[in-house]
């Protein structure tokens, strides 16, 4: 890993943090590209997209099931602990974090707020889009390995409040998504492969209002001639050295 310089933060900067799976794989969780990543071993379509939870929910649910137990054993690492600190730091009007992420990390490492856009792996609701029980999803750790769990209100299969190719995000969390990264001052993308849209695009909308972008990865992502600068490296090892401790991180001057 190349030699680090902190981001020259000012106390005017506005940061936002876009997340993906790179920054839970330093926490042992699998990447969904790349070496190791799930896509190798499992069919994207048969995982996360309506028709393939039509065709085989059982199989979603064993999917979603192993890696609930998984993301529940993980510990937050360094680079989620940086975030949660930075967060503190600058305060919710100067900084926003944004994840890709179902897993729940950045919130116990004590990111407040996380915007998650492809929802989460801890959530449960109906799979019935007509059903009043499809927009109140529920609190859920469990694994169901026998049998798909089912709605009290209209019998259809239950499912996990996670967003499948060909689904919308929310509009709320995209709505705060847009807001902030139009009033950025740096936008930095952490741990993603940028392939998966709309979240890969955010980069072009903080091109626009003149944004430093930063891409920290393990490697060059899809979209890396994008961003201003890239740092190669571990989440865990960079953020800590990119956003070090103390009054650096904005409170200074400026
Ligand atoms: C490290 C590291 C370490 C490793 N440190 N780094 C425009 C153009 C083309 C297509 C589209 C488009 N707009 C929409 C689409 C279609 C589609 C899409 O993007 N397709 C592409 C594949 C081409 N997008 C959608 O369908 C989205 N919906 C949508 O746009 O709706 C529009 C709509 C509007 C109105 C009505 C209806 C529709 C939804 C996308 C949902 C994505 N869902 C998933 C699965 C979630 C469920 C589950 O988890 O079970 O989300 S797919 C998967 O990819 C997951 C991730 O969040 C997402 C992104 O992956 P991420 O985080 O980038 O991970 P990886 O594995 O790809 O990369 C990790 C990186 O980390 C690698 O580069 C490593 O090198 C690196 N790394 N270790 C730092 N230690």
């Amino acid at each position: 890993m190349a030699s680090i310089v902190p981001a020259p933060l000012t106390a005017q900067d506005r940061v936002v943090v876009l997340t993906g799976a790179g920054i839970s794989a330093d926490s042992g969780i699998a990447t969904f590209r790349g070496a190791g990543g799930l896509w190798r071993q499992y069919d994207v379509f048969d995982l996360a997209s309506v028709a393939g939870f039509e065709r085989d929910p059982g199989l979603v649910w064993q999917f979603i099931g192993g890696r609930r137990s998984r993301a529940e054993a993980a510990t937050p690492n360094a680079g989620h602990l940086t975030l949660a600190r930075l967060g503190r730091e600058l305060g919710p009007e100067r900084f926003t974090l944004l994840t890709q992420n179902v897993d729940g990390l950045h919130q116990r490492a004590g990111s407040e707020p996380v915007y998650e856009l492809h929802g989460s792996l801890f959530r449960t609701r109906c799979s019935a889009p007509d059903c009043p029980a499809a927009r109140q999803p529920f609190s859920d750790n469990r694994d169901y390995p026998l049998a798909p769990p089912t709605c009290a209100h209209c019998g259809a299969p239950l499912r996990p409040d996670v967003v499948w190719f060909g689904e919308a995000l929310a509009a709320d969390v995209l709505a705060v998504a847009e807001q902030v990264i139009q009033r950025c001052t740096w936008f930095f993308a952490v741990g993603t492969s940028g392939t998966v849209f709309p979240a890969a695009a955010f980069v072009e909308l903080a091109l626009a209002v003149g944004a430093h972008t930063v891409l920290v990865n393990r490697e060059p992502a899809e979209n890396v001639s994008r961003f201003e600068q890239f740092v190669e490296g571990r989440a865990a090892e960079v953020l800590p050295l990119l956003f070090p401790d103390g009054r650096r991180a904005g409170q200074d001057a400026g």
